[in-house]
């Protein structure tokens, strides 16, 4: 059985829109490598890696078409995949997804050390709007962009480590990470893209990093499970995204985060046995979970009313 795994998240510096997919697909490498130096078997990048964050920007689709990748890998990828394969280092990396039949989602593959694709997921939770709000500084078009995602919370094999895949907006949910655990999941690997400004999401500019570390830890925390994530950060076009890209352990402290918000490399060996107290003590799942009295949190998707009482609050 495993029980050491060398993570690397690597944080991916702002992507302007003059950037090629070829000079990306570089930078990538170039992290890719530095991460292998450091003995990394899974290196992590973010939410739609490969370009700008163009769900800020209202686009035709003919304009917008560019941005989605048609088949996986391609050749503007596949020197990421046969560079990974050379050094035996795996990978997880997000990317905008147009289907054969023109379906469009926002999606990560997990890709083992040897470059076979062994997981997919497409982003369940998608932020945003898809009408057009002009006049503000930028919007967040992922509901215009993207269909909803549908092959669930998958769990995959990656040589012994047993890993669940999200993307961005879905580590705010706890539902997330507590589907995936109960399918054993040891690992959480995610990406995201988190701009300043999103609109009629009011927060304190602090609290834009403080919510994403906290979602992470609690994940982490509430499920017994190593959380890794990896942003693309800093500026792009002049829109802000934030950084903190980190790896958290199943106490839910963070081992490590990176310190800018350029492309960076944050790497940690972590000790999966570590998990197994948290698991057999307070988040022992089959001792302790009530799911009996969870059927609310699947029957009914916004707030309402609460349930009638079933009991005499004076007895
Ligand atoms: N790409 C994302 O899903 N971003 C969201 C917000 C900021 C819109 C996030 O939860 O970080």
């Amino acid at each position: 059985m495993t029980t050491n795994l060398t993570l690397a998240v690597a944080q991916v510096g702002g992507i302007n829109t003059s950037e090629t997919k070829e000079e990306v697909v570089a930078r990538l490498i170039t992290l890719l490598e530095e991460a292998a130096t450091s003995n990394a078997e899974l290196v992590v990048f973010p939410e739609l890696t490969l370009t700008t964050f163009f769900p800020r920007t209202w686009l035709d689709d003919d304009q917008v078409g560019k941005y989605f990748e048609t088949s996986m890998p391609n050749s503007d990828v596949q020197p990421l995949f046969d560079r990974a394969a050379e050094l035996a280092v795996g990978f997880y990396l997000g990317y905008a997804e147009q289907t054969s039949d023109g379906r469009r989602f926002n999606t990560s593959i997990l890709v083992d050390r040897d470059g076979a694709i062994v997981g997919k997921y497409r982003k369940m939770h998608l932020p945003g709007h898809d009408d057009n709000k002009t006049g503000l500084p930028n919007q967040h078009l992922e509901k215009k962009y993207f269909q909803e995602g549908n092959l669930g919370f998958g769990v995959f094999d990656f040589h012994g480590v047993s890993i669940g895949m999200c993307l961005c907006n879905d580590r705010r949910w706890p539902e997330v990470y507590r589907s995936m655990a109960l399918q054993g999941a040891e690992v959480v690997v995610l990406g995201y893209n988190t701009p300043d400004f999103v609109p009629g999401w009011q927060e304190e500019p602090h609290a834009k990093m403080f919510t994403h570390l906290l979602s992470l830890q609690a994940g982490a925390y509430q499920n017994s499970v190593f959380v890794a994530a990896a942003g693309k950060s800093g500026f792009e076009d002049g829109h802000h995204l934030i950084g903190g890209s980190a790896v958290v352990a199943p106490s839910g402290e963070i081992l490590a985060k990176a310190g800018s918000e350029r492309d960076e490399i944050v790497v940690v060996k972590v000790d999966l046995e570590s998990a197994q107290p948290y698991k057999e003590s307070v988040f022992n799942f089959a001792a302790h979970r009530r799911p009996d009295a969870y059927t609310i949190i699947s029957d009914r998707k916004g707030r309402g009313e609460p349930l009638p009482l079933s009991f005499n609050v004076n007895e």
